[in-house]
């Protein structure tokens, strides 16, 4: 069968007639029309998407309107609209929703069924729709529906580390979507695509420029900038963020000083505060790097992290807005252990932060590797709430050109257990405030979007961009059921796509982990780039710069001492988990040469020395990649030329990398090993 070909540009709103006949004869008799109520541009854009869908999906017409339906409809209102219609929500289900939940109900008018979808705003009644319409493009049952979902994490953010010249740290997929240069007399109908793609899986806010910031995004020409983007994004229920550069007011308001503490840098940022306020409203806030490679930021005047976040937070208060102060710090005084830094510096600070602060933690110590053990900030700042941020760009992971599906990564780290309360305090609930009770809350994702025509350079790294969003919303889903539903929404409802894809998804991450550092190894990609393996790196202006540092392979064996007898990092941890890292037999051996250094003939528990594993696990790492490209290779007839030739190249490429990667790993480590270690 010869597919369509298609660029990736829809991503997962591909909206295919359903090639279920079954289905499609339920759907059809299930929604004879459409009734969107409101006047709203929010209700406007869920018009124009059903307006697009349902025909689409049905391959027949249903006819829109703003009335009252006869015969059965779908009817998407808030509560207060319904009511004329004869449709009520009791009261405690409207409590239930909250501010951003929706509910999908199958409802008796007379004798026709509606399929109502409602919420307590109009931005709600889009997430509803959007997850409606998921529900037929992934042929679900639509009789008798009753869904209530709400986000259990506030802040749902993009950032995009996008430079004003259009480039973007960590970018593979093109330049950035924003057109400076044009803004804000032109509106690239593409703003209008990214946040309809973001509304689609439930994000509501994103950061536009890079933590490594320009003075120059806080201008007033810049602003008026942001705030065009923002009247675009604003009816999707997406709010825009900035990250400012601390030392903007010495570049900007030539002040002699960025002190927090000094009353003239103070009331600069006040005022700049209510200049964004005065054109954005509803600006969301601030994200901060501070103090940071390289980066301004309060101790450049012996202030400290406290100083400097409270002052902006401050003046973000009487707006509404948050604060995200980054705690991706590593100064070498503080601790010989790149990994211990940001406790050390953060923890004693706990108390000291105004309530509209969040301190924003990387999913682990170190800088988004291919596996990390939790960050021990999790459950180190109790009174704090602190937002968690994972990086959807595969900076670490072999950028576009690695198929590496990051769900359950980001899962291991949700449902990892701190016990910072005891046994059930995961980082998902110290993150969503239900742990230590905090009533904000905020997850990050750093984006892999740029104007490639498929958004994301490898059409499956739409997959990760997704599954972020899907995550944010509920991090009680499971990756299995995000999985299913991206594959089908992407790929295709036939059982052969979805007996196919799904296990290269969930096979990928462990097979990068593989190929490129297997038993808790770390940052020993290239230098600067990040791309390929240079285990032997050791000439960077830092010692943490150097792959050397990380890995300490030597004659006796391989791996960082962060045991009691080393860098005691475990003691980072609560108990239990400081005992069972600390202990070469207990900790996990994901975890082994992250917390150890570990005797080349160690046994594991295949049987194996350590050596042997590690020589096995490269090799596993590398049979899995040659594996999908085999899988890939049997969906040639199923697939759309276009896309199966892009991915297919790409695969190649990785069948090459992840080869290169264990040559260059098994040679450079081979030499401390001697004959009798193996
Ligand atoms: C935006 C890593 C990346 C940097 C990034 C930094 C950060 O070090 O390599 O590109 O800078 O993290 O998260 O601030």
């Amino acid at each position: 069968m010869n597919q369509k070909n298609e660029d990736g540009y829809e991503l997962w709103l591909r909206y295919r007639r359903v090639d279920n006949p079954d289905r499609l004869r339920q759907y059809r008799q299930a929604i004879s029309r459409a009734t969107v109520l409101g006047a709203s541009e929010t209700a406007e854009i869920i018009r124009r998407e059903l307006g697009r869908a349902l025909p689409a999906l049905l391959d027949r017409a249903v006819p829109l309107s703003e009335q009252r339906p006869t015969g059965n409809a779908l009817v998407v209102g808030t509560a207060g609209d319904l009511k004329p219609l004869g449709v009520s929500i009791p009261q405690v289900q409207r409590q239930n929703l909250g501010e951003e939940g929706f509910l999908i109900r199958s409802h008796q008018a007379g004798g026709d069924t509606w399929i109502v979808i409602t919420g307590n705003a109009e931005t709600t009644l889009l997430t509803g729709a959007f997850h409606f319409l998921r529900l037929l493009q992934t042929h679900q049952n639509i009789d008798n529906l009753n869904i209530l979902s709400r986000p259990r994490i506030r802040h749902r953010l993009l950032a995009h580390w996008d430079n004003l010249d259009g480039s973007i740290e960590r970018g593979y997929a093109g330049q950035s979507l924003w057109q400076w240069a044009e803004l804000p007399e032109t509106i690239d109908p593409r703003y209008h695509d990214y946040a309809r793609a973001c509304a689609s899986i439930g994000l509501n806010g994103a950061c536009l420029n890079n933590v490594n910031a320009q003075a120059q995004s806080l201008t007033t020409a810049y602003l008026e900038k942001v705030a065009a983007l923002t009247d675009v994004f604003r009816p999707y229920g997406m709010r825009v963020y900035l990250s400012p550069v601390f030392s903007a007011p010495m570049q900007l308001g030539g002040l002699p000083t960025a002190d927090p503490r000094d009353p003239a840098v103070t009331k600069w940022w006040q005022k700049k505060v209510d200049e964004i306020y005065r054109l954005i409203p509803d600006f969301g806030g601030f994200q901060v790097k501070a103090n940071s490679e390289g980066q301004p930021g309060p101790q450049d005047y012996g202030a400290n992290h406290d100083d400097g976040a409270n002052m902006l937070a401050e003046a973000l208060a009487p707006h509404g807005g948050i604060l995200l102060w980054r705690a991706f710090v590593y100064d070498v005084s503080v601790d010989q252990d790149r990994a211990k830094c940001a406790n050390k510096e953060f923890e004693p600070l706990d108390g000291k932060f105004r309530p509209n602060v969040l301190v924003q933690a990387k999913n682990g110590p170190i800088d988004f590797q291919p596996r990390e053990p939790f960050h021990p900030l999790f459950g180190a700042m109790p009174q704090t709430p602190l937002a968690l941020e994972v990086q959807i760009t595969q900076e670490y992971l072999g950028q576009s050109i690695h198929l590496v599906y990051l769900a359950d990564m980001w899962k291991e780290v949700l449902d990892a257990d701190t016990y910072a309360r005891g046994p059930g305090s995961t980082v998902a609930k110290i993150v969503d405030g239900s742990v230590f009770g905090h009533n904000t809350s905020c997850i990050v994702g750093v984006a892999n979007t740029g104007s490639d025509r498929n958004w994301c350079g490898h059409h499956f790294s739409q997959a990760n961009w997704y599954v972020f969003g899907r995550l944010a919303w509920d991090h009680q889903l499971s990756t299995e059921t995000i999985t299913e539903e991206w594959v089908r929404l992407t790929w295709s409802n036939d059982p052969l796509v979805l007996q196919s894809i799904k296990p290269m998804l969930h096979g990928s991450w462990p097979a990068c982990i593989d190929y490129m550092t297997p038993l808790g190894l770390h940052h020993i990609m290239q230098e600067g780039h990040h791309y390929g393996p240079d285990p032997a790196f050791n000439s960077a202006p830092r010692q943490d710069w150097n792959c050397v540092y990380y890995h300490r392979a030597d004659r006796e064996g391989i791996g960082f001492d962060r045991s009691s007898s080393g860098s005691n990092a475990v003691g980072q941890y609560h108990p239990p988990l400081r005992e069972q890292f600390g202990n070469l037999t207990t900790c996990p051996e994901k975890y082994l040469l992250w917390f150890h250094h570990v005797p080349w003939t160690h046994r594991l528990q295949s049987g194996r020395t350590l050596w042997e594993e590690m020589q096995h696990r490269y090799d596993e790492g590398v049979a899995f990649v040659e594996k999908m490209v085999d899988i890939w290779q049997g969906l040639q007839a199923t697939i759309d030329s276009q896309r199966h030739q892009h991915v297919s190249q790409r695969l190649a490429q990785q069948l090459e990398n992840a080869r290169k990667w264990r040559e260059v790993c098994l040679n450079y480590f081979g030499q401390f090993v001697s004959g009798e270690d193996t």
